[in-house]
This record gives structure tokens, C-alpha cells and sequence, in this order.
């Protein structure tokens, strides 16, 4: 860790944020440019989304082979991972790994948030200011802050008076939370609530899980890595390198190109079994209109709810779990280890809180409409105030003291996902409107970081001290971002986070760009070739 902590220091780059984005950034400004350079913290170490999420059953659902880093093949020929898909734990270790080679953390102040950043016109340069006092100056910001970090722990009445202990899954203890012995209630379904319910499940006295809507999932396959498959990976990196940079989502999968109506009932039925069987997100790519075609899509989410219902043998239960009323992978789509049949243990209860809301909690549990729930640990696996709130969580404030959630407050506005107009030399690191969430992260991570790179390094080359997303060209991305999501049936989730829609009062604007990673690498890179046409540079 940086000793560097005396007030009002000077670099030329700040990075807030040591998780995948603000090490490759790091590397990329400081031993390929030169710059000095400081990565600014919360936590006491590095990691990122996976500092904070290690709550039961946290595992990454993209495949461990696709889930690094691609920009060193020493790297890769160095590290091993040792399931299909990489655990919380092993993540930190990876990362730990690669922040060691690379002679990082020195570069690193931890144990600090960002609570202010503020344009300075005269200088070309931004103030930050930490929650201890710390001041800094930088002339590049360099926002690495992740899309799900700013967690959303629902505003409901009387948890403050609950005499149990309640965490959120993305801020979990270090040290762990014991269920034994314990009555546990867990609220929420999504990807995370649903790795945790098996784990939690399994260690509890009971446990009862708060649905408010129904989800899919599909069975993930954990399961150890061959030898034959680790040397293949290490042996055939290049061959995976090509391959994530080309598929739209970056995962190591191929997309079918068959359409659901060019095959008949039985062959589309083996064709779900298989891929129910390999396990995995690959089940979305068994058809190529599966996210585009609701005729198509239904198809899938039938077979789903069957094999929901043929799993959970309480039919109540059943019935909660298959009443899904939105298309498959329209809403992020999870994948599991026995999630469904977790609720055939004698130890779980289920309540559809659509049917019965929880109307309060009081110091013994949660009070429901029909119910009473004795607890003594809440789980809240309730998600995130995702892509704009980690942002708007700085108080940022760019030229003519304009505030970013002033100008956030019909919904994001960013050129690119990359720049936001009115705050020059600030750049965010999948921020809302690129392809970020949709795709497997270190991939559009690599993308972004190194496009910063190219940037900063052009602007260095030609003597420019600014560069400013132009206001057209964010108002058209956003047109752009829009266009390309209304093809695809992922608006039509009312509900979603991707809208917004799980936080109350926030603007519902779809947030990430559903065009795939690859067209939109080409969008940059035509960009960045044409001198950062749509840029303003001074
Ligand atoms: P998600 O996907 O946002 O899921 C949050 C869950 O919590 C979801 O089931 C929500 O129901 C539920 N929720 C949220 N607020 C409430 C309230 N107030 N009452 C009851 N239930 C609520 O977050 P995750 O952490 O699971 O996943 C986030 C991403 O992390 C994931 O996509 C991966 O990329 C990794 P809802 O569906 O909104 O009705």
C-alpha cells in the first residue's frame, strides 16, 4: 500500500477502484505510459466486486477459462483455476496473484472512498476528496468503480428495530456468518440469491426464502477441472483469445445461428435437454432468437417451468417457482447448484410475496400479510443500485459546477459508456451504455481499459490537456443504445435492473448496450481511428 497520504497530491491519473477494471488500468497507465498514477480503494484490499461478495455459494457464472485476464500470456500460462466456474475465494486469489506480479498494490491507497470529484476549469483537472480528509489533484479520473457495487438494502419499515442480525450478500463479513442452529430468512431471487438458498439451506436449522418474482434458472455443473482440460486452456490460450474478443457476449460459447422454427418439437426438446444436461448460460445460445422472438423464447421458458415442476416435489412450491411472467434471459438469467430441488428439504419454506408482501419487520422477524416470520438472520440478496449508482455515489461535479446527478436525472447519458458530457478527462469503466453487464466482464473490462489507454497516450502524443464526450454524440449513442435494445426482448422486463426498475424513484432508462462487444469494439476502434470523432479535444 502507497504511503503516499499526505493531503493535496498530484497525479496524472486517478483510479477509483481495485477490482479487474482498476488494476488492468493501472498496468496499462503506469508501466505501458509512464503516468503516475494512484489507485484510490474502499476496501482494505484488492478484488472489486469479489472483495465484497463472498456470501454463501458466490461463484462467478462465467466459465473460469473466460473469467481472466487476456493481456499476458504469461499470465495465462502462469495461472490455474480448478473448477468449471471460478469460486469468491479463488477469485481473490487470482487477483491477489496478478496484483503481486505485477508489483501493484504500492500503487494502491486502500481503506479510502472517493466522496467528492470536482472539474477544475482554469486547470484542466480534477479535485478528490476522501472520507477521511484526503485531498488529491489528477488531470485524468479514471471511474473503475463497478456496475453492481452500490447495494440495495429495500427501505422496509422497522429494520432497525430487528434483534437478529441482517447482512446484504454484496457486503458480506469477512469472517463469515454461521447459520447453525439458526432460523434464516433470505429476500430475493436473482443470481445471487439463488447460489446462496442450497448453501445456506444446507447449514441452517430453516430457512425461509421471500420471493417477489419468479426466476429461471438453469443447473450450472460446477465441477473440478480436468488436468486434460487445464493444459488444453493453457496450451490453446490463443485460441480463446480470438474467440471471446468475437462472440457477442464474450463468453466461450459458440451462438447457434439455427432459429427455433427451423427445427421441429422433438429435435428443439433434445436440443434444451442437451443443454440443460452441459449446463450453464450456454443454454441461451442454443437458439439464436431465444432474446428476440417471444415466440421463440417461449419455448424455452416452458421447458424451464417443466423442469421446475418436475423438480420440486411440493406442489405449492412449485407453483411459486414456475410462475414466471417474463421471457427467459430477458432479465439476467441465473444459473445453480441445486437450487430447485433445495426446496424439497424439509428445512425450507417459500412465500410469494407478490400474493403476500411483507408489510414490516419488528424485533423477532419479518411481518408478512398472512404471516409472521420468527428469524434470527435476515439475508438481503435484494441486488444493486446498478451502473449509475456507484457513479452518482461520488458526487461528481463537472464544468459551470454542473452535478452528475442533476444531469443523470432523466436516466445516463454517456458517449460511448466511456465519457459523459460536461466532465472532461473523466472516463468510466463499463459505464451505462456500453456493453458491460451483458457480457462476461473482464472482456469488456480489457476493451475499455485499453481504449483509455490509446486515448490518453494520442492526447499526450498531439499535446491535448482535454477531452469532453460531445453532447450530440452522447444524445445520439443514446439513440443508438435504445435502437439496439428494442431489438432484442429485454426492455419489455418491466421489473428489470438493466431498466432500473429494482430501485425506487430511479429513472428507468435501459442502461447497458445490447448490440455485443464485438460490434461495439468496432464502433471504438472506428473512433479512435477517425482522431475521436465525437469527442471535443483541447
Ligand atoms: P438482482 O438480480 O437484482 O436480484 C435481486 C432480488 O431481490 C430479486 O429477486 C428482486 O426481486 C429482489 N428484491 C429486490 N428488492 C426487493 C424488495 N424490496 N422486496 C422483495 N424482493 C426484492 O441482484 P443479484 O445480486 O441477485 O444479482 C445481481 C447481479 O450480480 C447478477 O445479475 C450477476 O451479474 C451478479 P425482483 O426481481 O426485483 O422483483
Amino acid at each position: 500500500m502507497t504511503n503516499n497520504t499526505s493531503n493535496n497530491q498530484e497525479y496524472d491519473a486517478i483510479i477509483v477502484g481495485a477490482g479487474f477494471a482498476g488494476l488492468y488500468q493501472l498496468i496499462c497507465l503506469r508501466d505501458q505510459l509512464g503516468l503516475n498514477c494512484l489507485i484510490i480503494e474502499t476496501g482494505d484490499d484488492v478484488g472489486g466486486t469479489w472483495y465484497w461478495n463472498r456470501y454463501p455459494g458466490a461463484r462467478c457464472d462465467t466459465e473460469s477459462h473466460a473469467y481472466s485476464y487476456y493481456f499476458s500470456d504469461e499470465l495465462l500460462k502462469e495461472w490455474t483455476w480448478s473448477e468449471r466456474y471460478p469460486g469468491h475465494a479463488e477469485i481473490r486469489k487470482y487477483i491477489n496473484f496478478v496484483a503481486n506480479k505485477f508489483n501493484l498494490k504500492k500503487d494502491i491507497l486502500f481503506n479510502e472512498k472517493v466522496i467528492n470529484a470536482k472539474f477544475n476549469e482554469n486547470s484542466n483537472n480534477w479535485s478528490l476528496a476522501t472520507n477521511t480528509g484526503k485531498q488529491f489533484q489528477s488531470k485524468f479520473v479514471i471511474a473503475a468503480v463497478g456496475c453492481l457495487s452500490n447495494t440495495n438494502i429495500p427501505n422496509i419499515k422497522g429494520l432497525d428495530s430487528f434483534e437478529g442480525k441482517y447482512y446484504h450478500t454484496g457486503n458480506w463479513p469477512k469472517t463469515g456468518v454461521s447459520f447453525v442452529n439458526k432460523k434464516v430468512g433470505q429476500i430475493g431471487t436473482g443470481s445471487t440469491g439463488i447460489q446462496a438458498v442450497p448453501v445456506i439451506a444446507a447449514e441452517a436449522k430453516h430457512l425461509t426464502v421471500f420471493q417477489r418474482t419468479a426466476n429461471y434458472s438453469i443447473p450450472a455443473r460446477n465441477a473440478p477441472l480436468s488436468e486434460e482440460f487445464k493444459d488444453h486452456v493453457k496450451k490453446d490460450h490463443n485460441y480463446y483469445k480470438e474467440f471471446l474478443k468475437r462472440t457477442p457476449n464474450g463468453h466461450p460459447f459458440e451462438i447457434s445461428s439455427r432459429l427455433v422454427s427451423d427445427v421441429s418439437t422433438e429435435e428443439m426438446n433434445q436440443i434444451y435437454e442437451k443443454a440443460w444436461e452441459k449446463g450453464g448460460l450456454q443454454f441461451r445460445a442454443t437458439f439464436n432468437d431465444l432474446v428476440t422472438n417471444i415466440d421463440a423464447n417461449k419455448t424455452a421458458s416452458e421447458f424451464i417451468k417443466g423442469k421446475i415442476r418436475q423438480t420440486v416435489t411440493n406442489k405449492k412450491f412449485a407453483n411459486i417457482l414456475s410462475d414466471i411472467d417474463h421471457p427467459y434471459a430477458g432479465k439476467r438469467p441465473p444459473i445453480d447448484s441445486h437450487y430447485f430441488e433445495t426446496f424439497n428439504r424439509d428445512n425450507i419454506n417459500l412465500i410469494d410475496l407478490r400474493s403476500n408482501p411483507i408489510m414490516h419487520i419488528d424485533n423477532e422477524g419479518i411481518q408478512t400479510k398472512e404471516n409472521h416470520f420468527n428469524l434470527d438472520i435476515i439475508v438481503f440478496a435484494t441486488g444493486y443500485d446498478a451502473m449509475t449508482g456507484p457513479l452518482l455515489n461520488m458526487n461528481i461535479t463537472g464544468k459551470q459546477n454542473l452535478k452528475l446527478k442533476d444531469c443523470w436525472k432523466e436516466g445516463p447519458q454517456t458517449f460511448l459508456g466511456l465519457q459523459i458530457p460536461g466532465f472532461p478527462n473523466l472516463f468510466t469503466i463499463t459505464g451505462p451504455g456500453s456493453p458491460s453487464v451483458l457480457t462476461n466482464m473482464p472482456m469488456a473490462i480489457e476493451q475499455h481499459v485499453e481504449w483509455v489507454r490509446d486515448c490518453i497516450s494520442y492526447m499526450s502524443n498531439k499535446n491535448h490537456s482535454s477531452i469532453e464526450a460531445d453532447q450530440k454524440s452522447a444524445e445520439k449513442w443514446g439513440d443508438e443504445v435504445n435502437a439496439v435494445a428494442n431489438k432484442t426482448l429485454l426492455p419489455t422486463v418491466k421489473h428489470s435492473w438493466y431498466l432500473g426498475a429494482n430501485i425506487p424513484g430511479k429513472p428507468q432508462v435501459f442502461m447497458p448496450y445490447a448490440g455485443g462487444l464485438p460490434k461495439y469494439t468496432e464502433v471504438c476502434d472506428e473512433i479512435k481511428n477517425n482522431n475521436y470523432k465525437g469527442f471535443k479535444l483541447a
